[in-house]
C-alpha cells in the first residue's frame, strides 16, 4: 500500500470523527499522522512488512498509531473507521469529498434531514432545502450541486502517474515471453491524458495470446473480469484499475494502435474522412471501398499518409483541430523531454523537501540537466519552516558562493516559492526578493475566494516587478480538489504583458496549469516553464507527465523557458530582458 493511501484513510477517519462531534485531540494525532506520512520518503508499507525495523522510529508516530498502520495495512481500514462508518451512511465519504461543506457541515446535514446518497443530497440542493439551515445559502446550494456533478465525472478514474506505473510494471512482467513482438499502451494513457479511466494494452506476436493467460495470472491481479479468443480485462490490485489487454495480428497492429490510442472523437472524424475519401477504417486496417483490399493498417504512419496525413501525435488527437493542421502539414513540433535543460522548482530540507540542495543538484545533474533552481516555501508556510526575508538573502549568498566554486557541476539558480498572501501582497519583501535569480509565486491558502478577489489577488501578485513566474496556477488536485475560479483571460494577459511565465507544475497530482489552459495561454503568448516541484529526488522524474501535459497543450520547446540553454535562459528572465 502506498503511504498516500495509508494517509487518505487516516485523514477521512479524522474527518469522520469531525462530523460526529468527537474531541480534538485523537483527530489532531490522525492528521498530523497523516500529513506526516504522505510526505514521508520510505515506504510505511515496506517499514511494517520488515520485522527488523520499527515504523515507531518513523518521527511523529507513536505507539497509537502504530498499531492503526498495521491494522490498515493489514486489512485496509481500522477499528475507529469501522466503528464511525456504521455510524454513518457509506456515501458520508463522498459527501467529504464536496467542496464547500466541510464534516460540521455534513454533521448538521445528517442532524436535519435523512438522507444516506449522494443523489439524495442533489435533490435536497435542487428542491431549495440547503437554505433553511444555519450559515448556508443558494450560494453553497449551487457549489455543492457543481461539485457531485464533478465527483460523478471523476469517480473511477486514476492518476496518469498510477496507470502508467501499472503499465510499466505488466510489460515488464511479460518482457520475457517468447513469440511476443510488442506490448504497446494504448488509450488514455499513450495520449498523456491527466487522469486515466482504464489501461489498454496491445500485444502482438504469434504467441500473443500466452501474455493474455500471463496478465491474467499477474498476483497483482484482483479479478479476471473476461478473457475472450483476443482479449483480457483484468482488475488490478486493491485500487480496482481495469485494464483491457487486446492481442493483435501483425498486419493489424497500427490500426489497432491508431483505433484503442482513440479519442474517440478523434476517430470518428478520421473514420469520416475515410470515408469522403473512398476508404473503410477499423480497428483492423484501412480498406478500399470493396471492404477486403488492405490499404493500410501495419503501422500507424501508414494509415495517416494514406488518408493525406502526418502523423499525429498521441497528445494531439481529441479532434481539436489536429486533423487540419497534418493535413497542411502544420502541426506543432512538440517538446520532447531531452529538450529540457533544467527543472525551476524543488524543494529541500530548508524548508519542506527530504533533501539537501546537495543530493537534488546531484540527483539533477545525473539526469543530464544543465541547471536547476532551488525554490523553498516561505514564511506563510510556517509548518513547512517557510524561509523569512533574513533566511532568503543567506540562501541567495550561499548559492552565489556554490556556483563560483563550480564543486556541484550543475548550475543552481537561487529562488523561492514565495506565498502569494490573501491579499496578493508577496510573503517575502521585495528587496529580499530582489536578492534571488527566480521567485515562483504560489497561492497555497484561502482558496475559496470569490472569482472577482481571486482576480484581484494574481493582478497584484503580478505586479510584483520580482515575480518571475505564477506556480500551479489554479490551484487543483486532480480527483481531489478543483481549481479554484478566477478570470483566467484577464490574468494571463497581464502576466503575458508583464513577461510573467506560467508554471505547468508537473506532480502527478496536480498537473497545474491543465493542457486546456495551456492551449488557451498560449494562444495569448505566454511563456511557461515545466517543474517537478520536487521534495525528494525521485520526484524529478515526474517531469516527464509535465511535458506529456506540455505536449497536450501544443507547446513546442520555443515556448518553454527551461528547454533554453542556461545564458539564454538567464536573459530571458523578467527585469532582464531590455
Ligand atoms: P479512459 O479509459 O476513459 O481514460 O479513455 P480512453 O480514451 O482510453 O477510452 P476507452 O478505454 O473507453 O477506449 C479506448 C479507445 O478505444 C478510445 O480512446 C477510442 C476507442 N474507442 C472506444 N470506443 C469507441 C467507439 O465507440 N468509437 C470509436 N470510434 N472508438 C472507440
Ligand atoms: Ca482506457
Ligand atoms: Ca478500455
Ligand atoms: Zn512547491
Amino acid at each position: 500500500m502506498e503511504n498516500r493511501e495509508f494517509a487518505r484513510i487516516l485523514a477521512e477517519t479524522a474527518d469522520l470523527m469531525e462530523i460526529a462531534g468527537e474531541d480534538g485531540f485523537r483527530i489532531r494525532s490522525y492528521r498530523n499522522g497523516a500529513s506526516t506520512i504522505e510526505g514521508y520518503t520510505e515506504s510505511i508499507g515496506d517499514i511494517l512488512a520488515d520485522p527488523a525495523r520499527k515504523v515507531t522510529d518513523v518521527p511523529g508516530i507513536g505507539k497509537g498509531l502504530a498499531a492503526v498502520l498495521q491494522e490498515i495495512a493489514l486489512r485496509g481500514s481500522f477499528d475507529k473507521r469501522d466503528e464511525l462508518l456504521t455510524k454513518f451512511p457509506p456515501a458520508a465519504l463522498d459527501f467529504l469529498k464536496i467542496q464547500g461543506l466541510g464534516p460540521k457541515g455534513i454533521a448538521l446535514i445528517f442532524e436535519h434531514f435523512r438522507i444516506t446518497t449522494l443523489d439524495e443530497l442533489e435533490q435536497l440542493c435542487r428542491d431549495q432545502k440547503l437554505r433553511d439551515l444555519p450559515r448556508m445559502g443558494a450560494k453553497l446550494e449551487e457549489k455543492v450541486l457543481r461539485s457531485i456533478a464533478h465527483l460523478k465525472e471523476r469517480s473511477g478514474r486514476f492518476l496518469l502517474s498510477f496507470a502508467d506505473n501499472v503499465a510499466q510494471e505488466l510489460k515488464e512482467s511479460l518482457a520475457g515471453l517468447a513469440g511476443i513482438e510488442a506490448i504497446t499502451v494504448a488509450g488514455s494513457l499513450r495520449r498523456g491524458r491527466e487522469t486515466i479511466g482504464d489501461l489498454d494494452l496491445l500485444v502482438t506476436g504469434p504467441n500473443a495470446e500466452a501474455a493474455l493467460d500471463k496478465v491474467g495470472a499477474n498476483p497483482r491481479v484482483h479479478e479476471v473480469l473476461g478473457r475472450g479468443p483476443t482479449k483480457t480485462s483484468v482488475k488490478w490490485g486493491r485500487e480496482g484499475l481495469q485494464v483491457d489487454v487486446r492481442a493483435v495480428d501483425h498486419a493489424s497492429f497500427g490500426a489497432a494502435m491508431q483505433y484503442f490510442t482513440g479519442s474517440k472523437e478523434h476517430n470518428v472524424a478520421l473514420r469520416q474522412r475515410a470515408i469522403r475519401m473512398g476508404f473503410k477504417l477499423n480497428e483492423y486496417g484501412l480498406f478500399h471501398g470493396d471492404g477486403e483490399t488492405r490499404a493500410a493498417g501495419e503501422t500507424e504512419e501508414g494509415i495517416y499518409q494514406a488518408l493525406g496525413l502526418d502523423w499525429i501525435p498521441p497528445e494531439l488527437r481529441e479532434n481539436q483541430g489536429e486533423i487540419e493542421l497534418a493535413e497542411a502539414h502544420a502541426l506543432p513540433k512538440l517538446v520532447e523531454q531531452r529538450q529540457v535543460r533544467g527543472d525551476l522548482h524543488m524543494h529541500t530540507t530548508a524548508t519542506d523537501g527530504r533533501a539537501s540542495l546537495e543530493e537534488m543538484a546531484e540527483a539533477a545533474r545525473a539526469l543530464g540537466y544543465e541547471y536547476i533552481a532551488i525554490t523553498d516555501h516561505s514564511k506563510a508556510l510556517a509548518m513547512t519552516f517557510g524561509l523569512d526575508e533574513k533566511r532568503v538573502v543567506e540562501f541567495a549568498r550561499t548559492v552565489r558562493k556554490v556556483n563560483e566554486t563550480g564543486d556541484l557541476g550543475i548550475h543552481i539558480f537561487s529562488g523561492v516559492e514565495c506565498d502569494i498572501l490573501q491579499d496578493g501582497e508577496m510573503d517575502i519583501a521585495w528587496d529580499a526578493l530582489a536578492e534571488l535569480d527566480l521567485v515562483i509565486g504560489s497561492v497555497h491558502g484561502h482558496m475559496n475566494q470569490e472569482p472577482a478577489v481571486m482576480t484581484d489577488r494574481l493582478l497584484r501578485a503580478i505586479e510584483c516587478p520580482h515575480l518571475t513566474a505564477l506556480g500551479h496556477p489554479t490551484g487543483r488536485l486532480l480527483l481531489h480538489r478543483e481549481a479554484f475560479a478566477f478570470d483566467f483571460d484577464k490574468v494571463i494577459t497581464e502576466a503575458v504583458a508583464q513577461g510573467v511565465w506560467l508554471e505547468i507544475n508537473s506532480s502527478p497530482e496536480r498537473l497545474d496549469l491543465s493542457a486546456t489552459h495551456v492551449r488557451a495561454a498560449k494562444a495569448k503568448g505566454a511563456k511557461f516553464i515545466v517543474s517537478t516541484d520536487a521534495h525528494h529526488p525521485k520526484h524529478l522524474l515526474n517531469m516527464q507527465y509535465g511535458i506529456l501535459t506540455a505536449r497536450r497543450g501544443g507547446l513546442e520547446a520555443e515556448d518553454i523557458v527551461n528547454t533554453y540553454t542556461r545564458e539564454c535562459f538567464a536573459q530571458q528572465r523578467r527585469g532582464v530582458k531590455s
